[in-house]
């Protein structure tokens, strides 16, 4: 008799909508590894951290949350960001200590255009668009080393330093994970995405680096593209694009622009990776907590379930995460929209849809 897999997931909610759409994930998680014939399951631990956590006690998470998370398989995260709580002390208390403690640097933001779901791009109703922003996810902009000082001179003194940090093993670590990642796909092709004309160390560095990489790739095709230019290509080339490959704060810039050329950000799928598995990896949709329609019912599930097939694959589980992935263009594809999308269906509908889309799939798992 063969025995089931279990994989041990800890699931963060944390603010807002991400506490709807991390519940509709595990759902359609559940649903299919219910259908598996007991080939895997999923044993889910939730933990409370987030805003709330903090009106309580002055923290986004225990202060023994890592420890606690790290002999996980994955983290399973919802969106972080509240009113009572400033932007920089969620995203630092919370997802950014656990990406740059469990040393997720890289971070996959495919970019899918869905069935049923109009982008705002016309080309995008004859032309076969599909690409992903590879994010370097631990250093860059958003690497936290400055300070803020001379306040005690009196208003209208103060200085402030945010310094991007680039070192050459932290850029190359990504361009090879990009260049692999290429490697996988249909267009072999990584474009790398830089503001070297105006940033001229650390962006410099980059292209040297990208450029001495690219020699090991000689089967993949290249382009270095200011960022700038990117945004245009985005909207006015998309069709050129693979694998796109940017600093932390640009490939964030540029993964919400390719979700919304997609039809809403509600649909964008990521994953935090630490490629040599010494830490757990963590999946999330890409959206924020979205207090303006938290706790209504009507957030759009797809990114958050989307990211859950992500995680599929990180846990070997790759025909799976294909039948989730098909399930949700099943999904879109008969008209199961939530408003951010154009249409009524609310997170339960979809939800369901997906769910039922799954399990009639002839192609049980
Ligand atoms: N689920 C993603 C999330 O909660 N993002 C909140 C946010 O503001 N992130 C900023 C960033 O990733 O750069």
């Amino acid at each position: 008799m063969s025995t089931t897999q279990t994989f041990s997931i800890a699931s963060i909610p944390a603010d807002g909508v991400g506490k709807e759409v991390v519940s509709a994930g595990r759902r359609v998680l559940d649903a299919l590894a219910g259908s598996s014939n007991g080939k895997f399951a999923f044993d889910w631990t939730e933990f409370p951290w987030g805003s709330e956590y903090y009106a309580k006690t002055g923290l986004m998470m225990d202060p023994k949350g890592l420890e606690a998370l790290k002999d996980f398989d994955a983290i399973y995260f919802g969106a972080v960001g509240w009113e009572n709580v400033p932007d920089h002390v969620s995203l630092w208390g919370l997802r950014l200590n656990i990406t740059q403690n469990f040393d997720q640097w890289a971070n996959i933001r495919p970019v899918k255009f869905l069935p049923g779901v109009q982008s705002p791009l016309r080309k995008a109703d004859t032309t076969e668009l599909d690409w992903v922003v590879v994010r370097e996810n631990s250093e860059g902009e958003y690497a936290g080393l400055g300070g803020r000082n001379l306040s005690g001179r009196g208003p209208g003194n103060e200085v402030a330093l945010q310094t991007a940090l680039f070192t050459e093993k932290g850029c190359e670590r990504i361009m090879r994970f990009a260049f692999e990642l290429a490697r996988t796909r249909t267009v072999k092709k990584v474009s790398s995405v830089t503001k070297s004309n105006a940033q001229q160390y650390g962006m410099v560095l980059w292209d040297e680096v990208f450029n001495r990489v690219a020699l090991d790739y000689p089967d993949v095709q290249t382009e270095s593209v200011l960022v700038d230019a990117m945004s245009a290509k985005f909207i006015l080339k998309p069709e050129d694009l693979s694998v796109v490959v940017a600093s932390n704060l640009n490939a964030d810039i540029l993964s919400d622009l390719g979700s919304a050329l997609a039809g809403s950000l509600g649909l964008a799928a990521s994953a935090n990776l630490n490629p040599e598995r010494r830490f757990p990896s963590m999946f999330e949709p890409v959206h924020g907590s979205a207090p303006d329609i938290a706790g209504k019912g009507i957030s759009n599930p797809i990114g958050a379930i989307a990211s859950a097939a992500l995680m599929l694959d990180h846990f070997g589980l790759h025909e799976e995460a294909r039948k989730v992935e098909a399930a949700i263009e099943a999904a879109t594809g008969s008209g199961h929209l939530t408003r951010d999308v154009g249409g009524e269906a609310n997170t339960e509908d979809v939800t369901e849809a997906i769910i039922k889309a799954l399990t009639l799939s002839p192609a049980t798992v």
